[in-house]
């Protein structure tokens, strides 16, 4: 007992997007027990089982801790610790021979989820990058959220200007592929959605939800409407079409002015009636209809979507008319409906001049191999193993992952699986040797969570309340770790040819820079025309992502404008606010968050009007009658990557395919039982539940799973394998104008199993 020092630290879970305080119980600077922070300003003590399992995440024996070496390949492969100094020499070396000899888009980089929950990777990321200089940069966002980015991005002139759901004061949700009660929300930070829910519902609000099968958070709501796959666009285009013919379209005195577009929209929905779309969304057209009256009759009401609308044929389409709708029912940008987080540490919209902007451009270039548009400075990660596998000049010869997992959260995971094992390099920086960065020559471990700060800068961006929360270091780096931000940097001192022992501070210094010269330069910023010696002078004691912080929350919208005005926000403010800050619900933003070439909120947007004739298709497509597979998640897993903790697995096994009796029945499937699953890129074979909880024509299937395979150092997940979805998912199937994965309806077959 004697000599173990115990204390309290409080932090900000950085699992998903809720962004829940968590208290934490240290022993010797050791996370043992984590609980809700009950004076956290947003999330009021609410946790969910993976919060509360970080000290178990933070023990797993298999993280890797110390950089890894690796010598031979597949089964004959063998891992060597090695200290950093050895491992960037090693790196150096081989990632200058493939530039050297390829160019620099033979390297090719993908970035992960987790790289959107960490400060290091969210400020030095950039770093890496521009060091790297490749084309080749993929990331998680094209088996994600790129749909809506390129849809807010073409309405409103930003790539994050996306509206969140103002969930706290609306009356009237509809919610479409989307299932907080597992996923605890995406692009809408609100830690605890499902009670915010049961409170819009206490509060006399109504919750419709749109999803093919009867979610946790469909059997809660007041309406369950079970669509097809896919067809999300057809439905909301119906809605469209009946507040345009009913006389209902109401944008009101704050939107009508800035709207561009809207006879376009009216013109297009023409083709879209209720009648028209029924049959293949499978959805009644009274019940449309009613949906659009409901929306328009609600005093506060707004459509909120995610992944399942996303991650589809129509991906694009559908995240556009979510917001056309909220603009046409006059909830876009209004307390209750859906409206513009302003971020403590700034944004493209909140810093600047309003009115027209640079608005956003796509497809500056095209992929190599199949011509795919650039997005954002990312091609599709559908993409990557073609760009491995296809000699030429251009052709990815070695990959930099960070906190990325493609081989299992990417379309035919097994084909990049393949084109990884025969790149010249690889380097991952990650804490697991998993099924992706078991193909790293070098693994780079980061840091446990204790020895890094946070700060959801990205998250924070798509809050429902304006907040802010830092959490410091609960201990200092030990010797044998390294700073992520410092592991990012390096790495593109390395891409830029200053080799392995590369000046990184120096590096940082000029970033920090960077950003106090753009502050002092932007017009009507709080240090407009400041000194910028005067204020690097003033963050001396600061490096790192924390120095890049202090600058943006500093010259932010709530800042202290490095004493401008002294009641303002800082790094310091926030230090003294371990239960983080509250700064108010969100406000009505427009006009000035728009940033688009016309300064207005573009409702018709020329590259999405002209895919409307792909989607006019579908609605004539007829039904095959043939099974589609949709994804889930499930509350206590996360992606790929927290199988490896014993209590978030235990249990019934949970990559399972969920099938309607129904269906089950057509075909001999039995609860139970093991059936195998085949589409147009690969097969698996997977237990199986029957439940009436899906839409007959649909079965489910989680991603993430699958990891039973050589060179894996994952012994608990290992015993949980599962399979990987994305076998299933083909890689040459994408929403054209965000390049985003179509993950979901993809067409399948299920057959039983042979009993052993
Ligand atoms: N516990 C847990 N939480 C997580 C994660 C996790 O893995 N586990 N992952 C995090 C990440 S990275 C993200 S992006 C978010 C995602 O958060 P959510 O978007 O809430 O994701 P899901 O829970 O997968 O819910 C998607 C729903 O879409 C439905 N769906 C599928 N296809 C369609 C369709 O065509 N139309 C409609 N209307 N619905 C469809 C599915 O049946 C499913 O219920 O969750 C985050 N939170
Ligand atoms: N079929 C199908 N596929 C999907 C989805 C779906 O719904 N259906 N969902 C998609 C979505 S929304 C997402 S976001 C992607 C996720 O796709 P990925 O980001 O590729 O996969 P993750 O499983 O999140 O892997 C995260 C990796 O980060 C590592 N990691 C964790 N913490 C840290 C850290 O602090 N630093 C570093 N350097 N590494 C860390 C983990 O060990 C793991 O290797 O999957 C997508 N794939
Ligand atoms: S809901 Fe998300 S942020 Fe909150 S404790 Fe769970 S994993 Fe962490
Ligand atoms: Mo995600």
């Amino acid at each position: 007992m004697s000599g173990v020092t115990r204390r309290v630290a409080y932090r900000t879970c950085p699992l998903c997007e809720a962004t829940c305080g968590l208290e934490l119980h240290l022993e010797d600077d050791v996370p043992v027990l984590a609980r809700g922070d009950r004076a956290d300003v947003f999330s009021r003590g609410f946790l969910c089982p993976k919060g509360a399992a970080l000290p178990k995440l933070e023990a797993d024996p298999d993280r890797v801790r110390r950089p890894l070496l690796r010598t031979g390949r597949g089964s004959a492969a063998q891992w060597r610790e090695v200290d950093w100094p050895e491992a960037f020499a090693v790196i150096a070396e081989r990632l200058s021979a493939v530039i050297d000899a390829h160019g620099r888009d033979a390297v090719g980089v993908y970035l992960g989820n987790p790289t959107a929950h960490n400060l290091a990777s969210l400020v030095h990321g950039r770093l890496m990058l521009q060091g790297l200089g490749t084309r080749n940069v993929f990331s998680a966002s094209t088996v994600d959220q790129m749909p809506k980015q390129v849809a807010a991005g073409l309405m409103f002139g930003g790539a994050l200007s996306i509206p969140v759901p103002d969930v706290d004061r609306t009356d009237h949700l509809l919610m479409l592929g989307a299932n907080p009660y597992e996923s605890n929300g995406s692009l809408c930070t609100a830690p605890d959605l499902p009670g915010r829910l049961e409170a819009l519902r206490a509060r006399g609000g109504r919750l419709v939800v749109v999803d093919p099968r009867r979610t946790r958070t469909a059997a809660a709501a007041d309406e369950h409407l079970a669509i097809v796959p896919g067809t999300d666009a057809l439905f909301l285009f119906a809605l469209v079409h009946v507040l345009f013919a009913e006389g209902r379209i109401d944008p009101g005195p704050h939107l009508t002015p800035h709207l561009d577009g809207l006879g376009e929209v009216e013109r297009l929905a023409a083709d879209f009636p209720p009648e028209a779309v029924a049959d293949a969304c499978g959805i009644p057209a009274e019940r449309i209809r009613a949906v659009a009256r409901d929306l328009a009759a609600a005093p506060r009401a707004c459509v909120y979507a995610r992944i399942g609308t996303c991650t589809q044929e129509f991906g694009t389409l559908a995240s556009w008319l979510v917001d056309v709708v909220n603009v046409l029912t006059g909830n876009l940008d209004r307390p209750g409906g859906a409206m513009f987080t302003l971020p403590a540490a700034g944004s493209a919209s909140a810093g600047g001049t309003p009115g027209p902007g640079r608005g956003v451009r796509l497809g500056r270039h095209a992929s190599r191999v199949r011509g795919a548009p650039e997005v954002f400075g990312e091609f599709p990660a559908a993409c990557m193993a073609e760009e491995i596998e296809t000699p030429g000049p251009g052709q990815i010869r070695a990959m930099v992952t960070v906190a990325g997992n493609p081989v299992c959260s990417t379309p035919d995971g097994p084909r990049l699986d393949r084109a990884l094992d025969a790149l010249d390099f690889m380097v991952s920086v990650d804490i697991y040797r998993n099924e992706t960065t078991r193909h790293a020559d070098v693994i780079l471990p980061a840091p446990p969570l204790v020895a890094k700060g946070h700060y959801d800068l990205a998250l924070y961006q798509l809050a429902v309340r304006n907040v802010a929360n830092y959490s410091p270091p609960i201990r200092p780096l030990a010797a044998h770790e390294t700073a992520e931000w410092e592991i990012l940097a390096r790495l593109g001192a390395i891409g830029m040819g200053l080799g392995p022992d590369a000046d990184v501070d120096a590096l940082d210094e000029a970033l920090a820079r960077g950003l106090v010269e753009r502050a002092v330069a932007r017009p009507g910023s709080n240090v407009e025309g400041r000194d910028p010696d005067a204020l690097m002078t003033a963050l001396a004691h600061r490096r790192g992502p924390e120095r890049a912080l202090d600058v943006m929350l500093r010259t932010g919208p709530y800042g202290d404008g490095f004493g401008a005005d002294p009641a303002g926000l800082s790094l310091a403010a926030l230090e003294a606010e371990p239960h983080g800050v509250d700064l108010g619900p969100l406000a009505p933003r427009i006009p000035g968050v728009l940033r688009t070439p016309t300064g207005r909120i573009e409702l018709a947007p020329e590259a999405i009007v002209a895919d409307v004739a792909r989607l006019r298709a579908r609605r004539d497509r007829p039904a095959t009658g043939g099974l589609v597979l949709v994804g889930r998640r499930h509350l206590r897993s996360n992606n790929s990557w927290m199988h490896n903790v014993e209590v978030l697995v235990k249990g019934r096994p949970r990559c399972t395919l969920l099938v309607h009796p129904d269906d089950a029945a057509a075909r001999g499937v039995v609860h139970g039982g093991t059936v195998r699953v085949t589409s147009a890129s690969g097969a698996v074979e997977v237990p199986v539940e029957v439940d009436d909880a899906m839409r007959p024509g649909v079965v489910s299937l989680p991603h993430g799973w699958g990891h039973d395979v050589d060179g894996v150092d994952l012994a608990v997940a290992r015993r949980h394998a599962g399979v990987s979805s994305n076998v299933l998912t083909p890689s040459d199937r994408l929403d054209p104008l965000s390049g985003n994965a179509v993950c979901n309806g993809i067409a399948v077959e299920v057959v039983p199993c042979p009993s052993p």
